[in-house]
């Protein structure tokens, strides 16, 4: 029998990557000043190397994280509606775009000629990017490596093209309310006065089902809190133990939100550019937040940030959210 040995499968369209990815310095900054706070933080967006992409995928996919499965069956059951509250043939920019699987869903309904996914994550970003480029030829593809936290200058949309801004995954939780509320604000420019913002946030509800979404059975969400560590190491050349670190979560009810965090088992030292930071044994790094809001909770804080709520999408427990904002002229 004859083999064929080639490779027959066609080669992946390339994409021009807008490359802002911010530089080791500046992480060493916000490392140094989190470890040397009372008490200790590392930011959230240390998370997501390629290794923590990948530990992220894996938690969409657990049974305990409802959060994702329950987002994408909101955007299967609701997606034609979604279009026609959006509007067809606009930009579409997305923040936090990761394995670009929700936006699949919308694409077909809102016939985007531009996609503009931004992530932090490079190598995901890249790969994701290329396959969407592949998959549907009839959109113009920018990846922008950053982090879109920070002011960001998008040069290539065709002027007076009408922009939509995607922000799913409820990452919106991540940030501090009154920082929240500043983000929204700014994206509003970013939006245009014509624009609109999709954005997905998670709903409070019971406890228990909250801190079971971060505290899984196969021990994935551990490993992507502990994966913090992992980076300081490989990235900032930081001395830390990571087997001197265990994973926990919880709800905090009066704040409304999860906290995540490392917390030392002895008392050691993590040292980052030449300066030592000690830990006593029980001590904490607060590595996240995860905000849960009311549906009126988040319509508030979307006004004082100066929009219009126009629609909600839920799910029929209630679990997760889908709303459509658009900028208040
Ligand atoms: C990205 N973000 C919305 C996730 C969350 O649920 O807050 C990050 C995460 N942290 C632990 N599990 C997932």
């Amino acid at each position: 029998m004859i083999r064929n040995t080639h490779n027959t499968q066609p080669a992946l369209p390339e994409v021009h990557l807008h490359d802002f990815h911010p530089s080791p310095a500046s992480l060493i900054s916000e490392v140094l000043e989190g470890l040397a706070a009372t008490p200790k933080v590392l930011p959230p967006k240390l998370f997501y190397d390629h290794r923590g992409a990948e530990l992220f995928e894996r938690i969409c996919e657990l049974p305990e994280y409802y959060l994702t499965r329950t987002e994408i069956g909101i955007l299967e059951s609701r997606g034609t509606e979604i279009a026609a509250a959006m509007g067809t043939g606009a930009c579409m920019v997305e923040l936090g775009s990761g394995a670009g699987a929700k936006v699949r869903l919308l694409f077909d309904h809102l016939r985007p000629t531009m996609y503009v996914p931004i992530d932090i994550a490079r190598l995901q970003l890249q790969s994701v990017a290329r396959e969407l480029a592949n998959d549907y030829p009839w959109i113009e593809v920018h990846p922008v490596c950053a982090d879109y936290c920070r002011p960001l200058h998008l040069e290539f949309f065709p002027p007076g093209a009408r922009r939509l801004v995607y922000f799913p995954g409820s990452t919106l939780g991540n940030f501090e309310p009154a920082q929240a509320a500043a983000f929204l604000a700014n994206l509003r420019d970013l939006a245009g006065a014509d624009g609109a913002l999709l954005i997905s946030i998670d709903l409070k509800k019971e406890t228990r089902r909250i801190e079971g979404a971060y505290n899984d059975a196969a021990g994935v969400t551990a490993e992507f809190n502990l994966n913090m560590l992992a980076r300081l190491r490989h990235d900032l050349g930081a001395e830390v133990n990571l087997d001197g670190f265990r994973h926990r979560a919880f709800y905090n009810l009066e704040a409304g939100r999860v906290e995540m965090h490392l917390i030392s088992r002895r008392p050691q030292a993590i040292v980052v550019d030449d300066r030592t930071f000690h830990l006593e044994e029980g001590e904490t790094i607060h590595t996240e937040n995860s905000y849960k809001y009311s549906i009126g909770e988040f319509q508030d804080l979307a006004q004082r940030a100066g929009y219009r709520p126009v629609r909600v999408w839920t799910d029929p427990e209630e679990l997760f959210s889908i709303h459509l904002l658009k900028p208040e002229t």
